[in-house]
C-alpha cells in the first residue's frame, strides 16, 4: 500500500489497513468557513448518512476526549488524527491546523485501503509558498485560481502577489487604484485564498519612483486600504532591481515602520509586514556601505526580510542563513528563484526540487519560490516545495517529484517524467546556476560518444535507441493527452521541439548503422532527415515563444542535444572520408565571446542570430564603475554594420563611450546619435573589439535593455 499525502506527514503510525467506509456521518466542531466548505466539495449526499462511520473534526477549544487532545502538538498549524476500526477523529491546534488534518483525510479516503493508527503533524516552516514575482507575462486570474487551490491542497499557507510586469504594483501607477475589473478579479482570488488558507500577500513595489515624502506615504498608505477594501490582510513592500533614492535602508525602514504603526497595529487583523531589500543576495552588498545593517538596526523586529541567497539565484544552506540572520538580527525570509526562468526564457524548468539543506528550518521565517511565467509548468517544483518546507528532514526530491508528475498529469505521468526528465537544466546564464538533467541517460550518452569517436563496438546503441524512441512516443502520447490540457497548452511548442529531437536520435543511430553496413544509400537518407528535422527545429525556434530576451524553444540542451550533434558531426566527416564525399557537417555554435570587466555581466551569454550579435542582458540594476566596459571580442577581424545599446535612464549615455578596436589596446571612438532612447553607431572599418565603457569618474547605475551588433 503506497501513502501519498503531500506534503510528507511528520509521524504517521499505521498499524493496519482496511476497507474504505461507503459512508460517513461528519460532525464538524469548529465554525471555521474553509474547513467547512471543503468537507462539503468531499462528503456529499453520496456518502454521508446518518448511520455512516463517525468522523468528528474540530480544533483543541472543542470537545474531544483528554486522552485524544494530549497528542495535538502544541505548535501552529499542527493537528493530530485518530483513526480506528469504529471513528476517525481529527482535531487541529487551530482552525488551519484543522483545515489540514481534513485535508489529510481525504487524502486518505482516496486510496484503495483506509490506515488506522494515528498521525502526528506540523510543518517545519512558518510561512511556506509562492512569490509571483517574476519579469515576463503575469500569470492569467484563471491560472491563479487553479494555483491557489493547488496551494490549499498541498498545504501551502503564503501566496505573495508580485509580478514585476503589473503597473499597479509597480511604477508608474503603485499610488493608483486597480481598473474597476482587476479589483474584481483581486476580489475573487483574495477570497478564494482564504477559502484554501492562504494568506493572500499584496505586494507593491514602489521603489524606482518614490519619493520620501509624507505626500507618497499616504499615498502608500491609502493604497494599502484599497486593497483591505478588497480583502488583503497580509502586505509586502518590495526594494529589489531598483537604483538611486528608492535605495535608502533608513528611509525604506522609515517607511516600513510607518506603515507597520499606522496601518498593521490600527487594523488589528493583518499580519506583520514582509519586505524585499535592495541588496536582496549576498553578491550583492556593497562592501562600504551598512545597508542590511542599518535595516537590522531600523526596521521594526515584527518586519520579515526575504533573501534569495548568497547569490540572485541560489540554493540556501546553513552557512547562508547564519550569515543573513546575524546582519538583520531576524529569521531571514526566503525567496527561492527557482522554478523561476525569466533570465532564461527558451528553456521550461521542469526538474525536482532539490538543493536546500535539511538543516535551515528553525533558521527561517518564510521560505517562497519565484516560479516561472509558465504557472501550470511550476507546480511540479512547488509541490516539492510545499514538501520540503512541511517536512524538511523526510523530503526525497527525486520521490517527490514522481509524485508531483502523477498529481499533475495522473494518466500520462510516465510520458511526462520522459520529457520532464530531458527539461530541467537552463543552459549557460548569466546567474551561474544549473540544474542536472537527463540524470540516468548522461553516463549512457558519454559512453556512447566515447565507442563511437574511438571506433569501438558501441555495446549500449540499443538502449540509446530506445531512449530516442522514448522521447518521440513520450511527445505523442502528451501532444495528445487530455489530462492537463492547461499544461499541455504550456508545454507544446517545447513537446514539438522534443519530438523532432527524438525522431533526429532516431536517425543519427542509422547513420551509424548504415555506415557499419556501408549502405551509402541509407546513410545519406537519414543525414538528409535530420538536416530536414534540424531545419524543422530551426524554424519552431523562430516562431515559438518570442519574446525580447531569450527568444524561441530549446530542449535536451545539457546532454540529448549535444549528443546528437556531436555524433552527426563525426558520423558524417568518418562517411566523407570513407567514401570521399562532401556532405556538410554543421556545426552551429557562436564563435564571438562577451568582452567586459564588470562582474555582473561576466557571466552572460552571447547569441548569434542570423548576423545578429547579442548579448543576454541580465534584468537587474548593474553597476558601472569608472573604467567598466561591455562589448564583444570577435572571432576575428570584420566588417560591422551597426551597433546598437539602449540603457535606463537615458541619461547613463552622457558618460558612456562607444569604442572599437583591431587589437584590444588601441581603440578609436565612434560616433554615435541617439534615437528613442537608444544609441546606434556607424563604422566602415574591419574591427576585432567593441566596447562601451564608462569613461567618467563616478560609478554609473543603469539597467541595459540591449546591446547588438550586425554584422556584415
Ligand atoms: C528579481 C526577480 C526575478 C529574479 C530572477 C529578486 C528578489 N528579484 O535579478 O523579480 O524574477 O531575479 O530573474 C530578480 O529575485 N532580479
Amino acid at each position: 500500500q503506497e501513502l501519498v499525502v503531500n506534503p510528507q506527514p511528520q509521524q504517521l503510525s499505521v498499524s493496519k489497513y482496511t476497507s474504505v467506509p461507503s459512508h460517513f456521518k461528519v460532525e464538524q466542531k469548529n465554525a471555521d468557513p474553509a474547513t467547512k466548505h471543503l468537507l462539503s466539495t468531499f462528503f456529499t449526499s453520496n456518502n454521508t448518512a446518518s448511520d455512516g462511520f463517525s468522523i468528528s473534526i474540530g480544533e483543541r477549544k472543542d470537545k474531544f476526549s483528554r486522552k485524544l487532545l494530549k497528542k495535538v502538538p502544541q505548535k501552529p498549524e499542527s493537528y493530530y488524527i485518530h483513526s480506528s476500526d469504529k471513528a476517525i477523529t481529527v482535531i487541529g491546534n487551530d482552525a488551519r491546523g484543522t483545515y489540514y488534518g481534513v485535508r489529510t483525510i481525504i487524502a486518505l479516503l482516496q486510496a484503495d485501503q483506509m490506515p488506522l493508527g494515528e498521525i502526528t503533524d506540523y510543518p517545519d516552516v512558518t510561512a511556506r509558498g509562492v512569490v509571483e514575482g517574476f519579469y515576463g507575462a503575469p500569470w492569467s486570474f484563471e491560472h491563479r485560481m487553479r494555483q491557489i487551490d493547488f496551494y490549499g491542497e498541498n498545504k501551502l499557507n503564503t501566496y505573495i502577489y508580485g509580478p514585476k510586469d503589473d503597473p499597479y504594483h509597480s511604477s508608474p501607477n503603485w499610488r493608483k487604484a486597480y481598473p474597476e475589473d482587476e479589483a474584481a478579479q483581486l476580489k475573487k482570488l483574495i477570497d478564494r485564498a482564504a477559502l484554501n488558507h492562504v494568506d493572500f500577500v499584496w505586494a507593491v513595489h514602489p521603489g524606482k519612483d518614490i519619493k520620501w515624502t509624507e505626500e507618497d506615504r499616504t499615498a502608500l498608505l491609502r493604497k494599502f486600504e484599497m486593497m483591505y477594501d478588497l480583502g488583503v490582510r497580509s502586505y509586502a513592500v518590495f526594494f529589489d532591481d531598483i537604483s538611486g533614492e528608492g535605495t535608502n535602508p533608513s528611509q525604506q525602514a522609515n517607511l516600513l515602520n510607518y506603515l507597520h504603526t499606522n496601518f498593521v497595529k490600527v487594523k488589528k487583523d493583518v499580519t506583520p509586514l514582509i519586505m524585499c531589500p535592495t541588496e536582496y543576495n549576498k553578491s550583492w552588498v556593497k562592501p562600504e556601505g551598512s545597508y542590511l545593517e542599518t535595516l537590522g538596526k531600523e526596521l521594526d523586529p515584527s518586519v520579515r526580510i526575504m533573501w534569495t541567497g548568497n547569490r540572485v539565484v541560489a540554493d540556501i544552506d546553513k552557512e547562508t542563513m547564519d550569515w543573513i540572520n546575524n546582519k538583520i538580527q531576524r529569521e531571514a525570509f526566503i525567496w527561492w528563484n527557482f522554478p523561476v526562468s525569466d533570465y532564461v526564457r527558451d528553456h521550461l524548468l521542469l526538474g525536482p526540487a532539490y538543493g536546500n539543506t535539511k538543516d535551515i528550518a528553525k533558521d527561517v521565517s518564510g521560505f517562497v519560490s519565484n516560479p516561472m511565467e509558465h504557472a501550470e509548468a511550476s507546480k511540479i517544483a512547488i509541490y516539492g516545495v510545499a514538501d520540503y518546507t512541511w517536512n524538511m528532514a523526510g523530503y526525497r526530491p527525486e520521490q517527490s517529484w514522481q509524485n508531483a508528475l502523477k498529481v499533475v498529469m495522473p494518466e500520462s505521468a510516465a510520458a511526462l517524467e520522459v520529457f520532464a526528465n530531458h527539461n530541467s537544466d537552463l543552459g549557460p546564464n548569466g546567474h551561474l546556476y544549473r540544474r542536472d538533467e537527463s540524470v540516468k541517460f548522461k553516463p549512457e550518452a558519454e559512453a556512447f560518444l566515447e565507442h563511437l569517436k574511438a571506433d569501438q563496438n558501441i555495446a549500449n546503441l540499443d538502449l540509446v535507441a530506445s531512449e530516442f524512441n522514448a522521447m518521440v512516443e513520450a511527445s505523442y502520447i502528451l501532444l495528445n493527452s487530455t489530462d492537463n490540457l492547461v499544461l499541455l497548452e504550456e508545454m507544446r511548442p517545447w513537446l514539438r521541439q522534443f519530438k523532432l529531437l527524438g525522431q533526429s536520435g532516431l536517425a543519427m543511430v542509422n547513420m551509424h548503422k548504415a555506415l557499419q553496413s556501408k549502405n551509402t544509400t541509407d546513410f545519406e537518407r537519414s543525414y538528409q532527415a535530420i538536416k530536414a528535422m534540424k531545419a524543422e527545429m530551426y524554424t519552431n525556434d523562430r516562431n515559438d515563444n518570442q519574446n525580447p530576451y531569450q527568444p524561441g524553444v530549446k530542449t535536451g540542451s545539457l546532454v540529448v542535444t549535444p549528443l546528437i550533434d556531436e555524433a552527426f558531426a563525426h558520423l558524417t566527416a568518418v562517411y566523407n572520408k570513407t567514401f570521399d564525399k562532401n556532405l556538410e557537417v554543421v556545426a552551429n555554435y557562436n564563435p564571438h565571446k562577451l568582452y567586459t570587466n564588470v562582474e555582473q555581466l561576466k557571466h552572460q551569454t552571447a547569441t548569434l542570430k542570423d548576423r545578429t550579435l547579442g548579448m543576454n542582458v541580465p534584468l537587474e540594476v548593474i553597476r558601472f564603475e569608472p573604467k567598466a566596459y561591455f562589448g564583444f571580442e570577435l572571432k576575428e577581424a570584420a566588417q560591422v554594420k551597426s551597433i546598437a545599446y539602449k540603457l535606463s535612464p537615458a541619461t547613463s549615455y552622457e558618460h558612456l563611450a562607444l569604442e572599437v578596436s583591431t587589437n584590444g589596446s588601441n581603440w578609436t571612438s565612434v560616433k554615435t546619435e541617439v534615437k528613442d532612447d537608444a544609441v546606434r553607431g556607424t563604422i566602415n572599418s574591419e574591427v576585432k573589439y567593441i566596447r562601451i565603457s564608462n569613461n567618467a569618474s563616478k560609478t554609473l547605475e543603469a539597467k541595459l535593455d540591449h546591446l547588438k551588433v550586425e554584422l556584415k
